[in-house]
């Protein structure tokens, strides 16, 4: 398999125990208090993240340097996706002589700002710790399928929704899809589409963990990019952004349940950390 391939597989983690952390959105000092209160071994445990490790919060290139981490597996958001294109040209041939949105990927405005502090105006370029980071993108898939059978799941970033046009019930595509995909190493562009951008279901249909639609024949799969206060559940897609950026705001009236989470796939568990608290916060359904 390609380490370009859109959706890769990974077995079961027989030492250790897996984690699924929401969209980090820059926020790593949120991260290291997460980890800290799982006491996350990083010899046999893993942490995937939905996706969305850049912009908007104070740590963007630190999260993306998590991906040199033998533990840490990502799928791509809608966020290093846009910065892919953005810097396409610049992959390609090296030089930079403007740090200028030419394809209008609107990447600059929605939060990408922060890869100005590492132009380098005088070489054209940028600089050699944002290179080695940004190199690391193309190769992140768009889809993990974790373990087998029972203890299968997926990690994406927005959802595997799909156009039902027989009836108006949104449905969600299944194993037997994504194991097609697989197989022929690629997704069909509509489909890749919803993986990154989609909130059909987050926001119309989404409940409580307990309450939760299954999709019959998709295994559980965790995602990101709309966030509320709780992890939430939908025709097998389970949603834990939780908007660890959202916290960064100051006004007062703005909810302080916001944060980001941090996802025990086996025991079904989550903590969250937010700027507007010292402590952790543990849940479970
Ligand atoms: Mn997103």
């Amino acid at each position: 398999m390609s380490n370009n391939a859109p959706i890769r597989k990974l077995p079961a983690n027989l030492q250790g125990k897996d984690y699924v952390v929401g969209d980090l959105h820059g926020c790593f000092s949120l991260l290291e208090r997460l980890l800290d209160a799982v006491h996350f071994d990083k010899s046999q445990d893993r942490l995937f993240s939905v996706g969305d490790l850049i912009d908007r919060g104070p740590d963007s290139l630190r999260c993306l340097q998590l991906l040199e981490e033998s533990w840490f597996y990502a799928v791509q958001g809608n966020h290093e996706n846009m910065m892919l294109n953005f810097f396409l040209p610049y992959l390609l041939n090296g030089n930079l002589d403007r740090l200028k949105d030419v394809a209008g990927t609107g990447f600059l405005d929605y939060g990408g700002d922060w890869v100005k502090s590492y132009y380098h105006a005088g070489k054209k370029s940028m600089l050699p710790e944002f290179n080695r980071a940004l190199t690391m993108i193309p190769k992140m898939p768009l889809m993990w399928i974790v373990g087998a059978g029972e203890n299968r799941f997926h990690i994406i970033h927005a959802e595997l929704v799909r156009p039902d046009y027989r009836t108006s019930q949104p449905a969600a595509w299944v194993d037997s899809d994504i194991d097609r995909w697989l197989a022929e190493q690629t997704i069909p562009p509509d489909v890749e589409d919803r993986l990154l951008w989609s909130r059909t279901l987050m926001l119309s249909e989404s409940c409580a963990l307990d309450k939760a639609k299954i999709q019959p024949g998709l295994s559980p799969t965790f995602c990101g990019h709309t966030c509320s206060t709780r992890p939430r559940q939908v025709l097998s897609h389970v949603c834990v952004d939780t908007g660890a950026f959202v916290s960064l705001e100051s006004d007062p009236e703005a909810d302080g349940n916001y944060g980001l989470t941090l996802f025990d796939v086996q025991a079904s568990r989550w903590v969250s950390a937010s700027y507007r608290r010292n402590d952790v916060a543990w849940g479970e359904h």
